[in-house]
């Protein structure tokens, strides 16, 4: 499914909140049609990945939803557990998940199918008559809403938005018994409110990290990751109470990243970076549950 790549961060901390308000006011045209939305979060930052404005949009509309922890490969299993607890205690329904393998609707089976049951009551008793519920896929940039999508259309997925030239809008996928989904899943913008925020949405590569203070978010990460409570293994350094700089100065001597017998700060910053996003440096959750 093609839909615009993720938006690139400003260079200040944190969105212009028009720009927030505009993705979500062009979301809310698709969610009046919805009848069952689709929050899609990053287990290892599942705090960061939320979006509070959003969910505040779906209660007031009275809509029903299911928040997906996705991407579980690459966080703890522990801290997952965790958040699952915590989310549900706040009145959410939500599950875990791995887009990219395995077939099907997974881990949201039962969940979905007691929402579909809910829209079917819900219909009946306004008279209205039995149709598959309508289901968004929404989500902040590169949490694997596209993924998600592809798995619950299967092979049933027509995709004939992709053509130049056909109706742009709205375009529903059929899957005949189970539901239809919207072709395009909605793009959200996360709030950054500080750099802490800001080194959870880099590491999973939910803003570009050519539009980011590279240097300072790669060595908080790092710092992050050092402290955490389980530092991996290829980051060891001899003072893990150094300062965020110190630190990725020893990881770039380490590697040997290095210009003219100097750190190179930037290259080791981007490989701590990307590293962590494709999950080489092991499954850790950047965010512990309250
Ligand atoms: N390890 C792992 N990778 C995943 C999972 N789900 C998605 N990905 C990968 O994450 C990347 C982004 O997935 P997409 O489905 O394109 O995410 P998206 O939310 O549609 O991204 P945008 O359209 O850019 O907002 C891809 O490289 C996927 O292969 C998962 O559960 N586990
Ligand atoms: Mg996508």
């Amino acid at each position: 499914m093609k839909e615009p790549g993720p938006p690139k961060a400003p260079r200040a901390f944190s969105w212009f909140p028009g720009h927030m308000r505009k993705a979500l006011r062009r979301l809310e045209e698709s969610l009046t049609l919805a009848d069952i939305v689709l929050m899609v979060l990053d287990s290892r930052i599942p705090a960061s990945s939320r979006q509070p404005e959003l969910e505040e949009m779906l209660r007031r509309k009275g809509k029903d939803s299911l928040l997906v922890l996705n991407k579980s490969d690459l966080a703890e299993k522990s801290e997952t557990e965790r958040w699952l607890a915590c989310m549900r205690r706040e009145g959410h329904q939500v599950a875990a998940m791995q887009a990219v393998t395995g077939r099907g609707a997974g881990p949201l089976e039962k969940p979905l199918e007691k929402l579909r049951q809910a829209v079917h009551a819900r219909r009946k008793k306004r008279g209205l008559l039995p149709r598959d519920p309508r289901l968004v896929v929404v989500g902040i940039p590169n949490v694997g809403k596209s993924s998600l999508l592809n798995r619950l259309a299967g092979a049933t997925r027509a995709r004939t938005g992709a053509r130049p030239g056909v109706t742009r809008g709205n375009q529903w996928v059929a899957v005949p018994g189970k539901w239809q989904i919207l072709d395009s899943p909605g793009i959200l913008y996360p709030r950054i409110e500080g750099e802490e925020i800001l080194t959870s949405l880099a590491a999973v590569s939910c803003v570009s990290l050519d539009a980011i203070p590279l240097e300072r978010v790669g060595a908080l990460l790092l710092q992050r990751l050092i402290r955490g409570n389980h530092p991996p293994q290829s980051l060891y350094v001899e003072d893990p109470e150094a300062e965020p700089e110190a630190l990725l100065r020893a990881l770039a001597r380490r590697k040997n990243f290095l210009v003219n017998a100097q750190e190179d700060l930037p290259r080791t910053a981007r490989w701590l970076l990307q590293s962590f996003a494709k999950g080489d440096l092991g499954a850790v959750t950047l965010e512990t549950a309250p």
